[in-house]
């Protein structure tokens, strides 16, 4: 392994702390051209980030992320924080020349995403590489379900059937965090939850969604600002969200994005349906693909799980002896993987910006057509 990739971290809550767990197993895993180095961690509070730059193996910390992209000695910013902020620091990250992975989705706003894109562009020719945080694509099962339809094992796909459901505000009492305000967060459950759902539609049948039709629903309206206080606010997103789209290969698509599904916590279940065979996941079995293959003989058809634990499937053979099964925190791992493998060879890394903001003109559409009553609507095209 030759030279070093020096990071510097926004951001250190759940997802930073995700991403913490990547950085410091990637380079023991995966033989890659570059040696991450774990330079900063960056967080508004100064005891706060302290602690957490030593609970997560920071070399260094500090209170302002515009220090951090000054900084000589750092090669990329990994963005963990909630979407307001993700344009300002990518864009600045990526004019002072560093690399930038950010978490999904790509911004709260439409603007914000073509920016973001309009930078990467700019920085692109100099060698700067940006990358969006979509991790379930790096659920090895998910990355065997691409490889299979990318086969032509599904034939014309007929149907997507997507949801991702959890069930963690369903409690009124539950306070006014971030994630429920839409200028923290730009959308709720359609955002943050929607958003991995469309990316892997689109990525595993390798299509585009072209319009949708959606509905959405806040089901509590207000809630306390901190556990059990009197003072309330005003919740300015979804909780709920439906999407019914059209792909460009013909498919029809529905997604359903949720926080009130009650007893899923994290259950993100994707099927694709086409007219040589099907192909289902579900995350909380994430080590198991369930396939249908239409071509089999009559009597052995149905479908059949496929265990995907073993060295000949994507990422495995790095990790444990056949069998062993992997989790949630190897996603992120995998994400870096691909990250710094791809900046070492001078590739791109996926999703790129402007691949994320395919999903992000997505998010935009489903939110005009709940404007206009759920009315159809088109997905505009992506920037030339
Ligand atoms: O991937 C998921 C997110 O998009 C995470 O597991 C949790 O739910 C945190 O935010 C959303």
């Amino acid at each position: 392994m030759g030279s070093t990739l020096r990071v510097g971290m926004v951001g250190y809550a759940f997802m930073g702390t995700a991403h913490s767990q990547a950085w410091r197993t990637v380079n023991r895993v995966f033989d890659l051209p570059l040696r991450a180095e774990m330079t900063a961690v960056c967080g508004t509070d100064r005891a706060g980030v302290a602690a957490a730059a030593h609970r997560l193996g920071w070399a260094g910390h500090c209170t302002d992320w515009r220090e951090l992209v000054a900084r000589d000695d750092i090669d990329v910013i990994d963005i963990c924080t909630p979407g307001d902020s993700h344009a300002e620091i990518a864009i600045a990250a990526l004019e002072a020349g560093k690399h930038v992975l950010c978490e999904k989705p790509l911004a709260n706003t439409l603007a914000e995403a073509e920016a973001m894109v309009e930078a990467a562009a700019r920085a692109h020719p100099g060698g700067v590489r940006a990358m969006c945080g979509f991790n379930y694509r790096r659920v090895p099962a998910i990355a065997l379900m691409r490889d299979l339809a990318a086969a032509g094992r599904l034939g014309t796909v007929r149907h997507v059937r997507a949801a991702y459901l959890q069930d963690w505000i369903t409690d009124p009492g539950y306070p006014l965090v971030w994630r429920l305000r839409r200028d923290r967060a730009g959308s709720g459950a359609l955002g943050d939850l929607g958003a991995h759902v469309v990316d892997l539609a689109q990525h595993v049948t390798g299509q585009r969604i072209t319009g949708v039709s959606a509905v959405t629903e806040t089901f509590v309206k207000e809630r306390p600002l901190t556990w059990g206080s009197t003072r309330r606010g005003r919740v300015t997103v979804d909780d709920a969200a439906l999407v019914v789209g059209r792909l460009d290969g013909g498919a029809l698509a529905s997604f359903e994005a949720s926080r009130f599904a009650t007893g899923r916590k994290n259950s993100l279940r994707i099927e694709i349906n086409g007219d040589r065979g099907s192909l289902s996941f579900d995350l909380e079995r994430l080590n198991e693909l369930a396939y249908y293959d239409a071509d089999r003989p009559a009597a052995e058809q149905g479908f059949t799980t496929i265990l995907v634990t073993e060295p000949h499937h994507p990422y495995l053979s790095a990790w444990w002896p056949p069998g062993h099964a992997l989790g949630y925190e190897h996603t992120f791992t995998h994400q870096l993987r691909d990250l710094i493998d791809a900046i070492g060879t001078g590739a791109d890394p996926q999703p790129s910006f402007a691949e994320a903001l395919t999903v992000q003109l997505v998010l935009d559409a489903a939110e005009r057509s709940v404007a206009n009553g759920a009315g159809w609507t088109q997905v505009q095209p992506p920037l030339p």
